[in-house]
């Protein structure tokens, strides 16, 4: 995993605050057709969330309020960062293992996914994970 990938959203603010727009099918921004969206909030203090790859499925995750740490292990390398802005989605690819740690108290994490919800394309032990990306 060389390198976290990103996406800019443009944030449509004026004096009355911010607005962000995600377009399907028109510039693209997410590059893949979003199938499903759910978001993640009031978590508890100290809980971490993910721990598993997906074999298919392709994510983008928003933080839009608050922050928390995203850790991304793709067989080779651990890289993680602060997820904290409403205006930058981190793209998450298929068959990377993730975890979040450090949710504040207020965040809200908007996650676009590629796929219906199927627990079969979860991968959630992590020697099988290993296994398979480097067979
Ligand atoms: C991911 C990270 C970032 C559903 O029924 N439908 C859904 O669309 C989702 C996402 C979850 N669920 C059920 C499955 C579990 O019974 O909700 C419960 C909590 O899901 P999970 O333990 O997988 O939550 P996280 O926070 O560990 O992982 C989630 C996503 O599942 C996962 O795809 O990449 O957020």
């Amino acid at each position: 995993m060389s390198q976290l990938k990103w996406i800019d959203f443009q944030s449509l603010g004026d004096d009355r605050g911010s607005l962000v727009a995600v377009e399907i099918g028109m510039e693209k921004a997410v590059p893949f057709d979003i199938k499903r969206v759910y978001y993640i909030f009031h978590t508890a203090e100290g809980v971490s969330r993910g721990f598993h790859a997906h074999k298919v499925l392709k994510q983008v995750a928003i933080c839009v309020a608050g922050k928390c740490r995203m850790v991304l292990d793709d067989g080779e390398e651990r890289v993680e960062t602060w997820l904290d802005s409403p205006t930058k989605g981190l793209l998450i690819e298929d068959m990377v293992w993730r975890e979040m740690h450090d949710f504040s108290e207020d965040c809200v994490l908007l996650v676009l996914a590629s796929e219906h919800y199927d627990e079969s394309d979860y991968i959630r032990d992590y020697e099988e994970f290993i296994r398979r990306v480097t067979a």
